[in-house]
């Protein structure tokens, strides 16, 4: 794997209602990333990031789960997190560690009880989201009472980014309004043809692109100002408007996708890389002890330990945020809460139960050490 640094690493969890479709996304991802070469699926109990027994007995999450998929010269660290709410203690721990929020919705049920739930955290952890509206293959999905639903309960920030042309069981295009494309798929799913907008939707998506725009300039007097004097704004400062509403929760952009036919991922992907926010970008945590952490390898080394695991096999792992400076192998660090001095085991990147040595992991990034 590249070295990345804390400009190309994005973090981010998969949350939801249970059965919305994480881990079938989170599948998705790392299959259209080349990280793994075979799409499993929950059914068959062969997915990535469900791989625990109980996981299989239940072909449902339990665990919040690392995996990462390199996405055009980003790493993009995953966390694909239960829905049930008796395992809300993992996507609690999620949050703490991530810079975004995925909210994926069931666009055949629309807002559901755990969506609320879920949401209720993300607004404590002040996490940037953005919602998947997934499911739309689905002969019952309706995306738009979907987005109306989330609207409702979340607020006017939600705005439509992508919306599926075609929902339901011939669903095979999206249309975007940020891009103002048409992506269409080939049955498999996977890489889209780009093609222009069809006349018929061209109004409507002009109308979406122009609210996307407003919502992004409303926030930002300089870009109000090129909006109003131009008229539009150019693909990097929508880009810039985009990361600096996200952070402020002033924006909750929509995409569309279909998880299980591989619909809609990579696009997802490379919103994620160009425009959720960098670790630098995050405003800083503080340690115990009050010391303010920048995302900054060459500065003091501190890591967040925010789950461990005990695994047949392998031992005890904990899994970690690097907040500042860089972390080695056979490192010493202090244990702020008992004042231990501990040196850390071998280092590694996580994708499910694979497990690959590196050396060093720099700050922004989540790995693993085995005791
Ligand atoms: N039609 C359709 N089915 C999907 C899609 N994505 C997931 N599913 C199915 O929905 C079911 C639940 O999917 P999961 O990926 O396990 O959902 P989850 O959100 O991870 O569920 P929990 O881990 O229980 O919270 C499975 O049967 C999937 O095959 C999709 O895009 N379209
Ligand atoms: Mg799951």
């Amino acid at each position: 794997m590249k070295n990345y640094d804390a400009h190309h690493i994005r973090n981010i969890a998969l949350l939801g209602h249970a059965g919305s479709g994480k881990t079938t996304l989170t599948e998705a991802m790392l299959f259209e990333s080349g990280e793994i070469t075979r799409r499993g699926s929950v059914e068959e109990n062969s997915t990535v990031t469900d791989f625990h027994e109980i996981e299989h007995e239940r072909r449902s999450s339990v665990f919040g789960t690392l995996a990462f998929a390199e996405w055009q010269d980003y790493k993009i660290n995953i966390i694909d997190t239960p829905g049930y709410i008796d395992y809300v203690g993992e996507v609690i721990s999620a949050l703490r560690v991530v810079d975004t929020g995925i909210m994926v919705l069931n666009s055949a049920n629309g807002v559901e009880v755990g969506t609320e739930t879920i949401w209720k955290y993300t607004k404590e952890f002040n996490t940037p989201i953005i919602f998947a509206i997934n499911k739309v293959d689905h002969d019952q999905s309706n995306f738009w009472r979907t987005v109306e639903q989330a609207k409702d309960r979340f607020g006017r920030e939600v705005t439509v980014v992508q919306y599926p042309l075609n929902e339901g069981g011939g669903f095979n295009t999206i249309i975007d309004v940020f891009k103002m494309t048409a992506y269409v798929f080939p049955p498999g799913g996977g890489k889209p043809e780009k093609k222009p907008i069809p006349d018929a939707e061209i109004e409507r998506a002009k109308q979406l692109h122009n609210e996307l725009i407003e919502i992004v300039a409303e926030n930002d007097e300089n870009l109000m100002d090129h909006y109003l004097e131009r008229g539009e704004l150019d693909e990097e400062e929508m880009r810039q408007g985009l990361t600096t509403t996200l952070i402020k929760r002033q924006i909750f952009p929509v995409f569309c996708t279909s998880a299980k036919n591989d619909m809609g991922t990579g696009r997802l992907m490379t919103f994620v890389d160009v425009v959720i926010p960098a670790p630098v970008e995050m405003p800083p945590v503080s340690t115990a002890g009050g010391e303010a952490l920048s995302a900054d390898p060459s500065g003091k080394t501190c890591i967040f330990v925010f789950k461990s695991l005990s695994e047949p096999n392998i031992g005890d792992m904990s899994f970690f945020r690097v907040y500042s400076g860089t972390v080695k192998h056979g490192m010493d660090l202090v244990n702020e809460q008992s004042g231990v001095t501990e040196r850390l085991g071998q280092l590694c990147t996580v994708n499910g139960k694979k497990r690959d040595e590196v050396k060093e992991l720099q700050a922004g990034d989540i790995g693993a050490v085995v005791k």
